[in-house]
């Protein structure tokens, strides 16, 4: 293909043999003009054509060459397939971990009144977590959920105990920054039967975390506050990272920061106040619930410093889950 092209600049190129031969046609006597001219234009095209129908030929060649190399048998490109988010395939796990204590999965809307999402909930109109600073309000006494909790409320009124339900699902607040997205995913699970206590609440939960985590994870409760249980605890578990230790490789550990425990879970006995507002008798009824951070638990079981990445949907990032 190289050498015909050659050979094309050399005889038909603006500077090439023809153009030379008819550069000397103003030089011949006027008589023979005429005929050297159109001799060379004869030449000019004979030649173009030879080279034109060559150049077909060897293109031609090179197809079924190609042709030749062609192997049918071969298997096709498949197209990217996706894969499960990792926010998704952590609700599934903790929700088969809960399945499997007898623990039924329940949903229900993201909008939801002021009653269902805070007044049931223990929290009159003055408290503090109802503060506009914390609720994406759609009108004055509608929200987009800041919690799943309404999901409880919601299957108390509609059933009697016994009851064991988890609630996966997305909850919204006013809070953007580098560890607080305006979005994001909580699994809440409660539990009410005629007689319920803080040492199932600790049994459950730490069945549960040591499915998600593994076997040899230690488990620690902090008493804390709610306003929908009383008495009220954190969960932490031994750092995932360090295993408890602190450091690793002679370095404070990054993720526990020294301590050796990290937060995964916030719980508590359902309170009296929350069952009066469903109808149930706080005297007949006792109950646990518990919440934990989707993205959060997601971090930690993966080892993921950086809240972003969940929502930047990288495929770089995604493919690494499937
Ligand atoms: C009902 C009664 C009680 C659910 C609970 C927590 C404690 C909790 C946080 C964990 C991290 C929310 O995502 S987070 O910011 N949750 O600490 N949640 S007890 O208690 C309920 C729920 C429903 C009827």
């Amino acid at each position: 293909m190289r050498d015909l092209e050659d050979l094309r600049v050399e005889f038909l190129g603006r500077k090439g043999r023809l153009a030379g031969l008819m550069a000397e046609l103003p030089g011949l006597d006027p008589a023979d003009r005429p005929r050297a001219g159109q001799t060379a234009n004869q030449v000019k095209a004979a030649l173009g054509a030879l080279i034109e129908a060559r150049q077909q030929d060897l293109e031609r060649a090179g197809d079924s060459e190609r042709l030749a190399a062609f192997d049918p048998t071969l298997p096709g490109r498949r197209p990217p397939a996706g894969s499960l988010h990792p926010v998704t395939l952590v609700i599934d796990e903790i929700c088969d971990v809960f399945i499997g204590l007898g623990f039924e999965v329940v949903s229900g809307p993201e909008v939801e009144s002021d009653w269902y999402n805070f007044e049931a909930l223990n929290m009159p109109p003055e408290h503090p977590a109802r503060d506009m600073q914390d609720t994406l309000y759609v009108s004055e006494a509608v929200v987009l959920r800041t919690h799943t909790s309404p999901l409880q409320i919601r299957t108390m009124k509609e059933r009697t105990p016994p009851l064991a339900a988890i609630a996966p699902g997305k909850v919204y607040r006013r809070d953007s920054d580098l560890t607080h997205t305006p979005m994001f995913h909580q699994i809440e699970g409660f539990l009410v039967d005629s007689h319920s206590s803080m040492a199932d609440l600790r049994g459950t939960l730490t069945a549960f975390v040591r499915q998600l985590f593994g076997p040899d994870t230690e488990v620690r409760f902090r008493q804390s506050f709610f306003p929908f249980t009383e008495p009220s605890a954190e969960v932490d578990i031994s750092c995932v990272m360090c295993g408890g230790r602190g450091a690793s490789g002679g370095e404070t550990c990054r993720v526990c920061k020294g301590t050796g425990w990290v937060e995964v879970l916030g719980c508590g006995m359902i309170d009296p106040n929350v069952f009066r507002a469903v109808g149930y008798d706080p005297e007949k009824y006792a109950g646990f619930a518990f919440g934990l951070g989707v993205e959060r638990v997601a971090m930690l079981k993966y080892g993921i410093g950086d809240l972003r990445m969940f929502f930047e949907n990288d495929v770089r990032f995604l493919e690494q889950f499937s």
